[in-house]
């Protein structure tokens, strides 16, 4: 019987079945929740049961059509949740990372978080799914940069969950549109190489950052809410070699976002 190891080396990925805390992944659907109702409720003035699944995620989609500028910034705000960065160092991930020979495991990039709907997107854009992509040309990272994925939701077909190329690993790094998150492989692939995946809540995709993969087609009205860990290896000859790259750029925005806030009177009030 092959190891986990053996395995995810021949395929580029392991799908591991009820592998992680169920409970901490509650915990982070829950807090991306919370923090979206607090958005939700200043700018379409519902008060929102997070749990209610439905009425929660067309407050979603209200939500994105009346302040988009605001849901793109609550988007973004869900990335910092301290639920999301506390699992992205769980022994527990980094003890797979370790059987899966990343000897010295670092983040690659921050832990991101998506909610995929067509609802949420532009003008019947495509930007809610990525295209065939593999991940190494956004992180250019170690040769054995390693990404972790799984959905906070039960995610089969229908949902959206994960398309996958097995094997697709060693075939090198592929021609692509763009090395950012929209276009992608431009070099000739077959449809039905993509193997589709699906989960329940508590799976996890384990993936070589050269595994070719895309994301499925969320026919539902319901959102697919994921989380992706990427991480790198330190003891990798040629990440050494190559001086450590960080091709993930974080810098602060140049320009004040609210003009002429905070007056000083505001703080003296905050701190009296
Ligand atoms: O979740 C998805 O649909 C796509 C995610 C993905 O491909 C990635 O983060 O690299």
């Amino acid at each position: 019987m092959a190891t986990l190891k053996e395995e995810f080396n021949q395929n580029g990925f392991l799908l591991l079945r009820n592998y992680l805390d169920k409970e901490a992944v509650a915990g982070i659907y829950r807090e991306a929740r919370e923090i979206f109702a607090v958005q939700i409720q200043r700018a379409t003035g519902r008060t929102v049961d997070i749990e209610d699944r439905d009425a929660f995620e067309n407050a979603m989609f209200d939500f994105f059509e009346k302040d988009f500028t605001a849901f793109v910034n609550t988007g973004k705000t869900v990335q910092h949740a301290i639920s999301l960065h506390r699992f992205a160092l769980d022994e527990k991930i980094i003890s797979l990372l370790k059987e899966v020979g990343i000897e010295k495991p670092v983040i690659g990039a921050r832990p991101a978080m998506q909610f995929n709907s067509r609802f949420l997107s532009k003008d019947g854009s495509k930007h809610w799914k990525l295209d065939a992509h593999q991940d190494w040309r956004t992180g250019q990272g170690s040769l054995d940069s390693t990404v972790i994925w799984f959905p906070m939701v039960d995610a089969a077909a229908e949902i959206g969950a994960l398309q996958v190329i097995p094997g697709s690993h060693t075939t090198g790094l592929l021609e692509s549109s763009t090395s950012g998150y929209q276009g992608g492989i431009t070099a000739a692939l077959r449809e039905d190489e993509f193997v589709q995946t699906e989960f329940q809540v508590g799976d996890v995709l384990i993936f070589s950052a050269f595994l070719v993969h895309q994301s499925g087609n969320n026919i539902t009205r319901n959102i697919r809410w994921s989380v992706q860990l990427r991480y790198n290896n330190l003891a990798e000859p040629t990440f050494i070699e190559r001086g450590y790259p960080m091709a993930y750029i974080y810098k602060p925005e140049s320009e004040l976002i609210t003009p002429g806030f905070p007056t000083a009177q505001q703080l003296r009030d905050l701190y009296a």
